[in-house]
């Protein structure tokens, strides 16, 4: 079973627990936990109505991590949207001449997947904003899509997460949303994690070019040792993830802490 560990977890445990065994550390310095991002039917194939291409495929090894004693805390995000969120390009048919092929009137598949981008306002702040990119509808609560995929084994997960529940802003992070002054959307997984003492945190799950590089950076700036398991990840696009990628291990390297791919 040890074998099927991907190095990054593997190595960097195994010496841990020992530094722990040995009763060096009165506070042990190796508690790491493990996000599971967004596994739900709307980000898989066959049906999902945003599927990463191979989504489905990365489940046996999620589920292996999931097995490791050594995690102190297990968590699984859900992609959780009102049918009126900002994210849906069926909610934008004015916004430009792209999206008006998308959805015209209610949720459904739209004519081109990936449809042009929107500025979002703090609905706080409006001089705060950013510009976000529309996706077809997904992930709409309680909704077939938004199921996690049966292959997951939730037994093992500790909390479920649900994210993106604001229709006013988008929330790819399982932390928070991307405003800052004031912020709109906090899941409460930073204070989570701190209660139980996390210190280190790894990340899997769909799709690594979004919610797992944004939840990976967060995770880095709320000063928790970051490891993406890539083996773990697929992306919507292979080109956007090895940009971010990078952005991801310099920002590792510039805090001190390591962002691990
Ligand atoms: C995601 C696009 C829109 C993700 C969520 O889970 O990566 N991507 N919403
Ligand atoms: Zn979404």
């Amino acid at each position: 079973l040890e074998c099927l560990m991907p190095p990054s977890i593997f190595n960097v445990s195994q010496t841990r627990l020992l530094d722990n065994e040995q009763g060096a550390q009165l506070e042990p310095q190796f508690r790491p936990a493990l996000l599971v991002v967004d596994m739900q039917e709307d980000f898989c194939p066959p049906n999902g109505s945003l599927a990463v291409a191979g989504g489905r495929s990365i489940t046996p090894l999620i589920n292996t991590l999931l097995t490791s004693p050594l995690l102190v805390l297990r968590v699984a995000t859900k992609d959780w949207h009102p049918p009126n969120h900002i994210s849906f390009a069926s909610n934008h048919q004015h916004s430009s001449p792209e999206t008006s092929t998308c959805c015209p009137e209610s949720i459904g598949t739209p004519a081109i997947p990936f449809v042009s981008t929107t500025t979002i306002h703090n609905p706080h702040n409006p001089s705060e904003s950013y510009t976000t990119r529309l996706w077809p509808p997904h992930c709409i609560a309680g909704s077939p899509g938004a199921a996690l995929i049966p292959e997951l084994d939730v037994s093992k997960i500790d909390k479920i997460l649900e994210k993106g529940t604001d229709p006013r802003v988008e929330m790819y992070s399982a932390f928070y949303d991307p405003f800052v002054s004031p912020r709109v959307s906090d899941s409460g997984l930073a204070d989570m994690l701190r209660e139980a003492k996390v210190t280190h945190v790894y990340v899997v799950g769909l799709a690594a070019d979004y919610c797992v590089w944004s939840t990976a950076m967060d995770a880095h700036k709320e000063g928790f040792e970051t490891v993406v398991v890539e083996e773990a990840t697929r992306a919507v696009d292979e080109e956007a993830w090895r940009g971010v990628k990078e952005r991801l291990v310099a920002e590792g390297k510039e805090g001190g802490i390591g962002v691990k791919v």
